[in-house]
């Protein structure tokens, strides 16, 4: 099983579109083991991006996802990191094929509404930045049988 941070960053819950991405993640079958809104702090933020540091994006990014609070979800299932990446799209609104996300409510990169770990690296680490282990409910669905073969 893969663990995923998303972020349905701050565009997203100011439009009122958190339910309808939460939606579409829990529709896939991807399993919530973590969830919470909050504000996210400077300190945090750059290190969510640190990847990032030395982009002329930087400091916008930054600014942009502490401007108001977001979601944070941390998702486990087959697949979870590609699987998430697909259910969001391109980085690229405008690029980003119909049917995602980011195809269905974007237009600029610089809102794009939510952003999922690149990585099952990646996933760990940022999962590890927003949540505790204790923060974290390893629940066993019911379902789970029928969505993991
Ligand atoms: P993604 O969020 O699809 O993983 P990324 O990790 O390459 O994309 O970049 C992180 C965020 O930074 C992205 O969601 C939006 C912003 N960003 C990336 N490239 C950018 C660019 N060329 N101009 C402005 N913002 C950019
Ligand atoms: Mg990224």
């Amino acid at each position: 099983m893969e663990r995923t941070l998303i972020i349905v960053k701050p565009d997203a819950v100011q439009r009122g579109l958190t339910g309808e991405i939460i939606k579409r993640f829990e529709a896939r079958g991807l399993k919530i083991i973590g969830m919470k809104l909050l504000q996210v702090n400077r300190e945090l933020a750059e290190k969510h991006y640190a990847v990032h540091r030395e982009r002329p994006f930087f400091a916008g990014l930054v600014e942009y996802i502490i401007s108001a609070p977001v979601v944070v979800l941390a998702l486990e299932g087959t697949d979870a990191i590609a699987a998430a990446r697909a259910t969001i799209g391109a980085t690229k609104p405008a690029e980003a094929a119909p049917g995602s996300i980011r195809g269905d409510y974007g237009l600029e990169i610089g809102r794009n509404l939510v952003h999922g770990s690149d990585s099952v690296e990646n996933g760990v680490i940022e999962v590890a930045n927003f949540f505790t282990e204790a923060d974290l409910c390893g629940w066993s669905r019911d379902v789970d049988r029928w969505v993991f073969e």
